[in-house]
């Protein structure tokens, strides 16, 4: 092999070497793309109030409710009306998840303390 040649097939294995590092930072663009359902939102769980007290979301989405109410206060996510029926257990802390699967609108309260309320404007998805 000459030193040209040599060189060359340094340098083709650095440009190689630099496309694969670079590609996985083209991954997670990728993944950014706009879906069209699927997204998890987090609702947090306070004595006494949800935040954000309301949420607009499409079909598919998800809600994850996340306990951070102190001491061994307990609350609940439990269906007042809305086009499906659910609620979480009563806790003093942990999570609970629901995907909504029907398009409506929903009145969410706490069962321990009635005045902590929330509401969930699920749209269809467009196609
Ligand atoms: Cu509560």
């Amino acid at each position: 092999m000459s030193q040209s040649v040599r060189t060359a097939a340094v340098l083709a294995a650095l440009v190689a070497a630099g496309a694969a590092a670079a590609l996985p930072a083209f991954a997670p663009a990728a993944a950014q793309h706009p879906s069209t359902s699927g997204k998890t939102r987090t609702v947090g769980v306070y004595t006494d109030y949800y935040d954000p007290p309301k949420l607009t979301l499409h079909v598919g989405d998800k809600v994850k409710w996340v306990w951070h109410s102190s001491g061994f206060a307990l609350h609940d996510v439990y269906v007042d009306s809305g086009p499906e029926d659910f609620n979480s257990p009563t806790q003093a802390g942990g999570s609970f998840a629901h995907r909504f699967k029907k398009a409506g609108t929903f009145k969410l309260y706490c069962t321990e303390h009635p005045e902590m309320t929330m509401g969930v404007t699920v749209k269809k998805v467009r196609k």
